[in-house]
């Protein structure tokens, strides 16, 4: 142990020098109570600590920074990029770790500047539109409200919308985007397949086809409480949780750690809710993540589960994760190694059309909680995390101009169509 600390620190020392960074000097380390606990900005408004962590190079190393409760942001060959309180920091530095400051970064743009992008209202308008425009192949519901009482439309598009009356039964792929408040890119990327396939039927051969023969089910905010938040100031707030309160004024969940599979197993989200990672007082605690559990238990008919494949959208990173988050195995109880290569295959498929890296996610950082694994260990779905556009960045990663949209979802209507072919 001692060595891989000191080695560690002395990679830390080369690349700070290397870099021209300064390592960190000692931090206070505040009286507050709250913050002392495990503590992470509520209101990120202004300028962000960004930390980069080097030296941790491989998962394990990985997960010990994530456990901290910081925010991983990305990884590159320089270390892990994390947004991290002063508290955090000086628990890696407890930890042997030797965090950098990396370029504070503030949020560059207000919010208006930003016109392309879809707040929570213009994308219920789109939505309502394309139903209107298309009848005959969509089906537009709720599954349920928000904390703060905001409705969680779905759309559904196939020949055939209302499903269960489909004869045979057709299989379902559903999609699921901005589960964090400031991955706004994410709800572009479910509004591109609601329109392509919506628009593109009867004349794009691809799109028909697999209109006629799947149901498409697409839910664009998972999270519309904390997007709505996120944007609701001058700035962008960086927020990434839902809305709903918890003790010491705290405020939010992470809803990617709040699904029942597992559920605080494995020190891959947080107890304390002021962190960025928090995982709510019990699994579903947060209406958002239980009514769409609903929605996915409802889709049992007959004893079958009906959807095959799913893609939770992330921003950012370039990646295609799949399941299991919560261990490092490959193949522990509830993945044989046969679904294990299907989702090595899948997801490396997918990530050819697009140039993101494939990897299963703990091989990034161990995560207890998510989505993926709840789909895949409740339901065996074939279930990804697409981390979009960009691959690095602080903050302002979360934030790229209107002008890469069109390009970047784009980028993977390849993979979109792969994965409904797959679902057969
Ligand atoms: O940590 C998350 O919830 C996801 N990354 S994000 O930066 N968008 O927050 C990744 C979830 C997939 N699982 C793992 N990376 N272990
Ligand atoms: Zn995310």
């Amino acid at each position: 142990m001692l060595t891989r600390r000191l080695a560690r620190h002395r990679a830390a020392t080369l690349i700070a020098g290397a870099a021209g960074l300064a390592l960190l000097a000692p931090l206070a380390v505040t009286a507050d109570a709250t913050e002392a606990t495990h503590g992470q900005a509520q209101d990120s408004s202004g300028s962000e600590t960004v930390i980069l962590v080097p030296g941790a190079d491989t998962p394990a190393e990985r997960t010990e920074v994530a456990r901290t409760g910081v925010d991983v942001l990305h990884m590159d060959q320089d270390g892990l990029a994390v947004r991290a309180t002063d508290r955090q920091v000086a628990e890696l530095r407890a930890r042997g770790f030797m965090p950098q400051r990396h370029q504070p970064v503030s949020i560059a743009a207000p919010p208006p500047v930003d016109d392309a992008y879809h707040a929570y209202e213009e994308m219920t308008a789109v939505l309502s539109d394309t139903a209107a425009e298309h009848p005959d192949i969509t089906e537009l519901t709720s599954v349920g409200t928000s904390y703060e009482g905001r409705d969680l439309p779905l759309i559904t598009i196939s020949d055939n919308p209302a499903q269960d009356s489909a004869e045979p039964a057709e299989p379902e792929v559903l999609f699921t985007c901005t589960m964090h408040a400031r991955e706004h890119l994410t709800s572009e990327m479910c509004l591109r397949i609601v329109t392509r396939f919506t628009s593109e039927y009867g004349t794009g051969p691809e799109v028909t086809e697999l209109v006629n023969e799947r149901a498409i089910h697409v839910l664009p905010m998972v999270n519309p409480d904390g997007a709505a938040y996120d944007v609701s100031g001058e700035r962008y707030k960086g927020w990434r949780k839902s809305r709903m309160p918890h003790y010491w004024g705290s405020v939010g969940t992470d809803l990617n750690r709040n699904w029942a599979y597992n559920w605080g197993c494995c020190g891959g989200s947080s107890g304390y809710p002021r962190s960025n990672t928090y995982r709510g007082p019990e699994p579903f605690s947060d209406p958002e993540t239980r009514v769409i559990a609903e929605f996915v238990n409802s889709r049992v008919v007959d004893g079958q589960q009906r959807i095959a494949a799913h893609v939770d959208f992330h921003s950012y990173g370039e990646l295609v994760l799949w399941p299991f988050g919560f261990t490092a195995a490959d193949t522990p109880d509830g993945m044989t190694e046969e679904e294990y290569q299907r989702f090595v295959d899948v997801g490396t498929a997918m990530a050819d059309t697009n140039g993101y890296e494939p990897m299963q996610s703990s091989d990034f950082y161990i995560t207890d909680g998510t989505v993926n694994d709840w789909m895949w260990g409740e339901h065996d779905i074939l279930s990804f995390t697409f981390e979009m556009y960009p691959s690095g960045g602080g903050i302002d990663g979360f934030y790229p101009p209107g002008s890469v949209i069109e390009k970047e979802t784009a980028r993977n209507d390849a993979a979109v169509d792969l994965l409904l072919r797959e679902a057969g």
